[in-house]
């Protein structure tokens, strides 16, 4: 996952956050192209944080950090004898090489004792959880599920500082606007939560506790829930479970509502009305023959959602119900969101997929994503930009070339598909 703000969490280098930061690709190949990330500061303003040097670039933060109240005892104290982190400059380098497939993907991120640890968790925490529930509507298996994908329930939260790691991906990167802001917000954080700056740990690019927020979601939607006088999200379950609540019911959550429902499509199915900003109402994906995949109707209701298709039309088909865009406030990945409501249905005892994505689905790495992108222009049917990055467009020249080709028109690089394309246009 890349570093889009308001995210409520970036990655932390945990076997999990080490999926979701893989997921970008994964992302970008479902959702949309790759937006250009908003933490990539012109470098005229990078320049200006950074200045002269790591100590310059630290008292222009400082600077900051005090027109936004935070004392210079706090500040002097987190930035004393401060250096750059090497191994994060190492981390923030690697670029994924693949995206993964929905299959690998769900593989890694529920496993059978996942869901397990989940239904004790629930059962364990039942009466906090329920509270919480009550008091902001989000369901407690959604709540343990984002705790168990986030940090797995608590057993990985991170071993950087979190002060140092922030600090220098705001002085050494090009993420400086973006970065530095989330350094004013650590800095506050240790001054409202009297914490020692050993005390915050987090991932390596600055995700904290059970929950793995950033520091700008720390502040804006921690909460204090166990009232001990301040948000402790590395150690207090009560303060875990209402913060995690309260950012999603301020990010819209409805109250007692799925996140998605796995459907089936009919035979004959026109697969290029699916993608993921063609939302219709249920009433009308039940007019074109679409059902629920334990086989029961859809509801007849003017309810918007869109319908995904992560691993094409062999695997199963997602109704991306009102809750999944939430979810995505939180990651901006579309298998990430699966994976939340899947867990979440299985935590509470529900089924696992009804439609397995096919086996044979692979990654599509840069390398391969380049060259079908390539053919698709040579037989005239892609102008965009040769990135190697599969989004909306690619997906439609791709779409565009199934018909051609009598293929079904999912807009997905199965084997079955790229080997007819290279056929094509050799
Ligand atoms: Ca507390």
């Amino acid at each position: 996952m890349s570093d889009h703000a308001p995210r409520a969490a970036i990655p932390s280098r945990s076997a999990l956050a080490l999926l979701s930061l893989l997921a970008v690709a994964g992302c970008a190949a479902q959702a949309e192209s790759p937006t250009p990330s908003p933490t990539n500061s012109p470098p005229a303003a990078a320049a200006a944080i950074q200045g002269a040097d790591f100590g310059a670039c630290l008292a222009n933060i400082r600077r900051m950090a005090l027109a936004q109240g935070v004392s210079a005892a706090v500040a002097d104290n987190a930035f004393a004898g401060l250096t750059p982190d090497p191994k994060v400059l190492d981390l923030d380098g690697r670029q994924p090489e693949f995206s993964l497939t929905l299959g690998r993907y769900l593989g890694n991120a529920i496993s059978a004792e996942r869901i397990a640890k989940g239904r004790q968790m629930l059962a364990r925490h039942n009466t906090l959880l329920r509270a919480v529930e009550r008091d902001y509507g989000v369901q407690a298996e959604y709540l343990v599920s984002f705790w168990g994908l986030e940090s797995g329930y608590g057993s990985f939260v991170g071993d950087f500082s979190v002060v140092r790691s922030v600090a220098t991906l705001a002085c050494r990167t090009r993420r400086a606007g973006f970065f530095a802001g989330e350094t004013v917000q650590a800095l506050r954080i240790l001054g409202a939560n009297h914490l020692q700056p050993a005390q915050m740990k987090g991932s390596w690019a600055g995700a904290m506790g059970n929950t793995q927020f950033m520091p700008s979601t720390f502040t804006a939607h921690g909460v204090d829930r166990d009232g001990d006088g301040r948000v402790d999200l590395w150690n207090s379950l009560p303060d875990v479970f209402a913060s995690s609540a309260n950012f999603l019911s301020k990010v819209g959550w409805r109250r007692g509502q799925a996140s998605h429902e796995e459907v089936t499509l009919p035979q004959g199915f026109a697969y290029d009305k699916i993608d993921l900003n063609e939302e219709r109402t249920l009433r009308e994906w039940r007019g074109l023959g679409v059902r629920l995949a334990n086989g029961g109707a859809l509801p007849d209701s003017a309810e918007r959602a869109a319908i995904a298709l992560p691993a094409g039309h062999r695997g199963p088909a997602f109704l991306m119900l009102p809750n999944f865009k939430v979810v995505m406030t939180w990651n901006r990945s579309v298998l990430y969101a699966i994976s939340v409501g899947a867990l979440a249905r299985q935590i509470a005892g529900g089924p696992g997929l009804i439609r397995e994505p096919p086996a044979e689905d692979q990654p599509i790495g840069r390398e391969a994503a380049l060259d079908m992108q390539g053919r698709l222009q040579r037989l005239g049917l892609y102008g965009e930009e040769v990135d190697g990055m599969i989004g909306p467009k690619s997906r439609a020249s791709l779409r565009a070339f199934q018909i051609r080709a009598g293929l079904v028109a999912d807009g997905h690089p199965s084997a079955e598909t790229l080997g007819r394309l290279r056929a094509a246009s050799p």
